[in-house]
Formats: structure tokens, C-alpha cells, sequence
């Protein structure tokens, strides 16, 4: 059976490289491998769920299409689009809405951690997001998504609107239960300055992430002020349990190098960061660098962006309206 992937990131400011190593490089390694179709979206819709400037989010739209393609999505092997362009998503999240339970939804977690005090005040969007995840993947549907390790709680759900739907409307197997593909070293990268809090776009701090559009010169600067401790590199992995800043750049270096963390451990067991910041920095030039000059490349070049994300949109429609006219069936919707 041909593997479907479907993913996305939202194109709200700041995309860093935890979304690169725990998506975007992914992306590009799945569509590389045979008998693999690959969607990818700039998920808009998901971001005006906290408030947008109209003009900014036009700009971030055309940023992480750059950040895609600048990684290697190829938009003749990869369908690349933005979610607003492909109404399909919107009208199968309403369907969903009514196959979704209140209670499922009010056990995810990244919407207590984003609404934090204020949930009285969200969005209902950010309420929801995890119900129009589910239609952007079942609309197509994909059989496997890679995601950071946030996303899991979300990805679980998607499969139970998927299996729930197939029960409700008696279509067994109509909705394929999609695959989560989380995990390798930077499955969550962390904050540069604090080890125990998730590297995130919206961080006010500059210095706890790498910024994908940052310079070498600020990339290099950022990993030589990266948090550490006073003790050596350590010897073996259990000894980063209560190390969470050092773990994290060791994963990143894995990630980065294509290293397991063990042999990152073994490479530098006992050395300072002296010897391993700088053996990082070297490293994280060699392999963002290229990425962050051809973003710019493309950046230089918006009329390019726009008429791949236009031909996307044709092909993503393509795909999403006969799946969307099938579930309107099912549901008894007239045509
Ligand atoms: N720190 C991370 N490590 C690994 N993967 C990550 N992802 C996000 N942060 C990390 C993955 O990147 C993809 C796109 O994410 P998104 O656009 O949905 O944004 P997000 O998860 O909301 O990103 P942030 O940085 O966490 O934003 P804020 O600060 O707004 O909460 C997803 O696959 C995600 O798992």
C-alpha cells in the first residue's frame, strides 16, 4: 500500500530548529523514500486561532513554504500548499466537530498549556485545533504524519475522530488510522536556556532558540551561550538525567551529525564544553547553513513561492474533494 504523509507547521513568527530537525527535515527524508506521496501544508488556519496581524501572517506564510523548500521539499515529488487555499479542511473539521467528544477535547494538554489562566478567553479555534488537525490529515487520508513530540496527544485523538467516524457512519476502514512518525534524538528539542521547557516560536527570549532565518554569526554566538553546568561531558548517558540543558545539545548534536546519542557521549566523554560548544557550532553551520542561505534565496523571490503554493493548491484540491464528497456521503448529506 502506497504511505500517505501528510504534515504541517504553522506559519506563526519564528520558526526554529526544533521545527526543523522534529518536522521539516523529516519531511524531506520521507519523501525520499520509495512508494511515498507526501503533503505538506502551511497551516494558516491553525495559527489565527490566537490573534494574527493580517500582513505578518502573510509574510510567515510565504516564510515556512521557504523553510520547506529550502530543506529539500521538492514541489514536483511533494505537494506543498497553504490550508487556507483548500476550503476540504475547514468543511471536514465541522464534520468532525460532531463526531469529537467535549471530553477528549478537554484532555488535551497543549491547549491548557497555551490558554494557561485565560481559557475562559481563548478561542474557541484554539479549543478545537486538535478536531481540524484531524480534518487536515483524514481529508487526505494520510496513513502517516511526522510530528514533533507535542503533537502525540493530538496525533492519538486524530485516531479516535478516525475510528469514532468509521463506527458512527458504518464505513469500516473508510478513515485509515494515521501513524504518528515521532522520535529520533530531536523528537523535543529544548530550550537553549532552560533544559525543562520546550524550544518554542513564541518564547520572548531570542537566545533560547536557533532561529531558522538567524545568521552563522548569531547561530554561533547563541550555541557558545547555551546553558550548561560546571561538571565535564559526561561519560555515559545516565549521567544526564538531572542534566537536561547538556542532554539537550547532545541531541542536538545526534541530530544534527546523524550520531546516536551514545556515540556523541562516547565522542566527548570527560572533554569540556570548552572543546564540545565550538565542535557543535561547527557543526550546526555545516548543516542549517546551506538551509538558512537558500531560505533567504527563495525569501528573495516571493512571485516563486506564491505560484508553487498556487499549482499546490490545485493538486491538494484534487486530492481533498473526492475524499470530502465520499464522507458527505456517508454522512447522508444531499447532493
Ligand atoms: N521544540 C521542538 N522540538 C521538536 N519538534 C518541535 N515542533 C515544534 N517545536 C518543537 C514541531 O514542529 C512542527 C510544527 O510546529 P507548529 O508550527 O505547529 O508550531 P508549534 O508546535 O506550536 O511550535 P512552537 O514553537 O511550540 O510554537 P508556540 O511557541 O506557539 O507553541 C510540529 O510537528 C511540532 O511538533
Amino acid at each position: 500500500m502506497t504511505k500517505r504523509v501528510f504534515s504541517g507547521v504553522q506559519p506563526t513568527a519564528n520558526l526554529h530548529l526544533g521545527n526543523y530537525l522534529g518536522a521539516i527535515k523529516r519531511f524531506v527524508e520521507l519523501q525520499n523514500e520509495p512508494g511515498t506521496e507526501c503533503i505538506y501544508c502551511v497551516v494558516d488556519l491553525h495559527a489565527i486561532t490566537v490573534p494574527q496581524d493580517p500582513e505578518k501572517l502573510r509574510a510567515q506564510t510565504r516564510e515556512v513554504a521557504a523553510a520547506y523548500l529550502a530543506a529539500g521539499v521538492d514541489p514536483s515529488r511533494s505537494i506543498i500548499f497553504v490550508q487556507s487555499n483548500v476550503s476540504a479542511h475547514a468543511e471536514l473539521a465541522w464534520i468532525l466537530n460532531c463526531v469529537a467528544r467535549m471530553g477528549w477535547l478537554e484532555r488535551m494538554t497543549q491547549f491548557k498549556d497555551k490558554a494557561g489562566k485565560n481559557a475562559e478567553r481563548s478561542s474557541v479555534g484554539l479549543f478545537d485545533y486538535p478536531v481540524l488537525m484531524a480534518a487536515d490529515i483524514l481529508v487526505y487520508k494520510a496513513t502517516h504524519v511526522p510530528v514533533g513530540e507535542d503533537q502525540k496527544q493530538h496525533l492519538e485523538l486524530a485516531r479516535d475522530i478516525a475510528a469514532r467516524f468509521n463506527t458512527d457512519f458504518n464505513v469500516e476502514g473508510f478513515f485509515p488510522l494515521p501513524d504518528p512518525i515521532i522520535g529520533g534524538p530531536a523528537a523535543r528539542v529544548m530550550n537553549l536556556q532552560d533544559g525543562l521547557k520546550k524550544m518554542s516560536k513564541s518564547d520572548p527570549a531570542d537566545n533560547s532558540r536557533i532561529n531558522l532565518t538567524d545568521s552563522v554569526d548569531v547561530l554561533v554566538r547563541k550555541i557558545k551561550k547555551a546553558k550548561t553546568d560546571m561538571l565535564p561531558m559526561p561519560s555515559h548517558v545516565d549521567e544526564l538525567h538531572d542534566r537536561p540543558e547538556v542532554d539537550n545539545l547532545i541531541r542536538i548534536y545526534a541530530a544534527l551529525s546523524g550520531l546516536s546519542k551514545e556515540a556523541v557521549v562516547a565522542e566527548f566523554a570527560g572533554a569540556g564544553f570548552g572543546v564540545f560548544k565550538p565542535k557543535l557550532a561547527d557543526l550546526a553551520v555545516e548543516s542549517l547553513g546551506p538551509v538558512m542561505t537558500a531560505m533567504a534565496r527563495y525569501l528573495d523571490d516571493p512571485a516563486q513561492i506564491d505560484a508553487i503554493l498556487r499549482t499546490g493548491a490545485e493538486r491538494a484540491n484534487a486530492c481533498a474533494q473526492p475524499i470530502l464528497a465520499e464522507t458527505k456521503k456517508a454522512v447522508g448529506f444531499w447532493s
